[in-house]
């Protein structure tokens, strides 16, 4: 039997280079060796506020993006989130089990409910919504439990993600080990899978900060759907640091960004990388980088035209019933220990 493996990405804002070498690149060099589950989480999206006249559309289009990317279909189940209803009611289970502490506790709660509920103003729909200071969505609270719901279902042994997920992945092997000690062996408790390379791209911007999909900067980031012209000029307008040399310094760390892009674009090693930039001065680097990165871009935007409505339709059908006869068996086993059934 294969060892399983379960990730997701939010249909939000455009995927960029982050997402891609952080996670997605990983999910399609996995799906070989391993049972996949790649999942649009929808649900997970509703915890900022969405225009729902766009969520659907970004929905399909990030499965589309999926498949550009190299996840295969034949080998791997691609499925929305919401189509397997088993994900919210396992999310009510574990909130059960879960502890306000350590959901408070969660950096990104503590990043997302500053940013995004502090009074400023918000486009949503067309429209400016103000969100009063105190109103924090318990949605963004209760979203590392959903996280973990989407995990569990699956008995899942690894799970490919970017160091911003780190921690909500040690949320999730808590409430494995807590339920399990408590209702008697249930769940798998999951592996993270962080790359040793590219599991924090930063902001083109700045390199302090991670590369966002929801940085307001989109200079910052390379999104994959970025034509050639911008690509070049967002690469060319990246800071970069005082000094000449071209190499991986911690304490350079916009041209250290930059190189990590490179290097695991071209597939040379970080000593190559180095060594094919010697001499050469930012102007020449970041040429090449950008070249690199458009030519790396370009097939993938081709293969996204590549899939019609029902195509998409029935890949996503044939993966949420997959998914489902597994999820299902899970919480089954769930509710049976809890006394619900
Ligand atoms: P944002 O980019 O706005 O922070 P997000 O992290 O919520 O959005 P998702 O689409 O949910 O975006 O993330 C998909 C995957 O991409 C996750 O595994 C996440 O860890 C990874 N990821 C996100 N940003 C980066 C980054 N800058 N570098 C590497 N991996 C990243
Ligand atoms: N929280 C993740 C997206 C996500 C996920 C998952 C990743 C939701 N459920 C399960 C891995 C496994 C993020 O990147 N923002």
């Amino acid at each position: 039997m294969k060892k399983r493996i379960f990730s997701g990405a939010q249909p939000t804002g455009e995927l960029h280079i982050g997402n891609y070498l952080g996670a997605l690149k990983n999910w399609v060099a996995l799906q070989d060796e391993y049972e996949s589950f790649y999942c649009i989480v929808n649900l997970h999206a509703i915890t900022l506020p969405q225009d729902p006249k766009i969520l659907r559309q970004k929905t399909l289009d990030l499965a589309r993006i999926y498949l550009a990317a190299g996840v295969d279909p034949e080998k791997a189940t691609i499925f929305i989130q919401s189509d397997v209803p088993e994900h919210a009611e396992l999310t009510w289970v574990l909130s059960c089990q879960s502890r306000m502490g350590e959901l408070e506790r969660m950096t990104q709660f503590k990043d997302k409910a500053k940013v995004k509920f502090k009074g400023e103003q918000l486009t949503f729909g067309g429209e400016d919504v103000t969100f009063g200071a105190p109103s924090v969505g318990f949605g963004l609270l209760a979203y590392p439990v959903l996280m973990a719901a989407d995990i569990l279902l699956y008995q899942t042994d690894l799970v490919p993600i970017g160091q911003d997920q780190k921690q909500h992945l040690e949320l999730t092997r808590d409430l494995a080990e807590r339920f399990n000690r408590d209702f008697g062996d249930t769940f798998k408790v999951p592996e993270p899978f962080i790359p040793p390379v590219g599991a924090k791209i930063m902001s083109l911007q700045d390199p302090a900060k991670k590369m966002s999909k929801s940085d307001e900067n989109l200079n910052g980031s390379i999104f994959l759907l970025d034509d050639a012209d911008t690509i070049t000029k967002k690469i060319k307008r990246a800071v970069t640091d005082s000094g000449t040399d071209i190499n991986f310094d911690e304490t350079r760390p916009a041209i250290k960004n930059l190189l990590t892009i490179y290097q695991l674009l071209s597939a040379k090693t970080a000593d190559e990388c180095v060594e094919h930039f010697a001499g050469s001065g930012y102007g020449d680097f970041k040429g090449q980088l950008a070249e690199t990165v458009v030519e790396f871009l370009r097939p993938f935007q081709e293969r996204i035209k590549e899939y019609d409505a029902p195509s998409l339709d029935a890949i996503l059908k044939k993966g949420a019933e997959k998914a489902r006869s597994i999820a299902s068996e899970t919480l089954q086993d769930v509710y049976e220990k809890t006394g619900i059934k």
